[in-house]
């Protein structure tokens, strides 16, 4: 049967609040759950990702969960350990423990990070691109997708592992313009991640129809994923801001932008 409730793990943060509010159009009842509090959800769950037994309670009777926490930038490597390797390792013995069948993770486009950008609107990147982080923060998406692996060959649970491109409510840098996921796409990915039967552990790349995408929707339309938008109509001013990607500039280079010289960080 298609899940009816859903722990969403990371729901303070910014993917977090935009699923929160579209998700239950879709008939879930949400479970929402971080380390921080989370705004107007009195009935949140408050648990560190790292501590197993905050997210084996976290966890009981849901029928799937959504694993959106975690540190979303670039950190040091003990932080990311702790917060996205132990943590998405703790959700999944918890789904083990507790019987939940279906995970959909939050994996990134920083797990193939320093593979070369293909050209623009040709769609070239397949699923099964390897695995090419980085920053310790890719890293961790490249673990989780392999833990997903793990649990699925060797324990049944099933994933859909989504690497997000940029999941924001508007495009805004040149790149985003090819990794764009809408927040109403991102809602229809993880819905269709969420039930589609018999996904074993599927990698599918989250981006909207984007007319600059750089990757291939194929495994997340096999899923019933039928993306509506497209990050075109912010082209011209961004364009305007920034000019075109220059293929000569490192940071144009790779897939991973500016992550794979100067990345982002997570504060401390
Ligand atoms: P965010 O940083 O806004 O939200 C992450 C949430 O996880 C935060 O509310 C934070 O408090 C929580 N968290 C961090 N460490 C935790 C811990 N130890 N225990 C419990 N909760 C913890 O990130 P965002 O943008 O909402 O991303 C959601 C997920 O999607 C992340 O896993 C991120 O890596 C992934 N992602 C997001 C993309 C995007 O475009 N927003 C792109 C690619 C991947
Ligand atoms: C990510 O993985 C980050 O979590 C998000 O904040 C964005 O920076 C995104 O990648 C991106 O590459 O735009």
């Amino acid at each position: 049967p298609a899940p009816r409730t859903a722990l969403v793990t990371g729901a303070a943060g910014g993917v977090g609040t935009l699923m929160r509010d579209r998700l239950p159009g879709y008939g879930y009842e949400l479970r929402l759950c971080d380390v921080k509090p989370v705004p107007d959800a009195p009935d949140a769950v408050t648990a560190d990702l790292a501590d197993p037994a905050a997210v084996r309670e976290a966890v009981r009777g849901v029928d799937a969960i959504l694993h959106l926490g975690g540190i979303s930038l670039e950190s040091d490597f003990d932080s990311v350990l702790r917060s996205n390797f132990q943590g998405t390792y703790n959700i999944y013995e918890a789904a083990r423990r507790e019987g939940v069948r279906r995970i959909v993770f939050a994996s990134s486009n920083h797990a193939i990070g320093f593979t070369p950008t293909p050209a623009s609107g040709s769609a070239a990147l397949p699923a099964d691109t390897r695995h090419r982080p980085d920053t310790f923060y890719g890293l961790s998406k490249c673990f989780g997708e392999d833990l997903a692996q793990l649990y699925w060959d060797k324990h049944g649970i099933e994933t859909v592992s989504v690497r997000i491109g940029s999941c924001f409510p508007e495009p805004s840098t040149v790149r985003m313009l090819s990794l764009w996921l809408s927040p109403d796409d991102g809602a229809r990915l993880f819905h269709a991640a969420l039930t589609a039967p018999d996904v074993g552990h599927t990698v599918v790349y989250g981006s909207s129809a984007n007319t600059r995408l750089w990757w291939d929707l194929t495994t997340a339309r096999s899923l019933g994923y039928e993306p509506r938008d497209d990050s075109e109509p912010w082209a011209a001013k961004l364009v305007a801001e920034e000019g075109e990607l220059d293929p000569a500039n490192p940071d144009h280079a790779h897939m991973g932008g500016p992550w794979v010289s100067n990345p982002p960080r997570w504060p401390t």
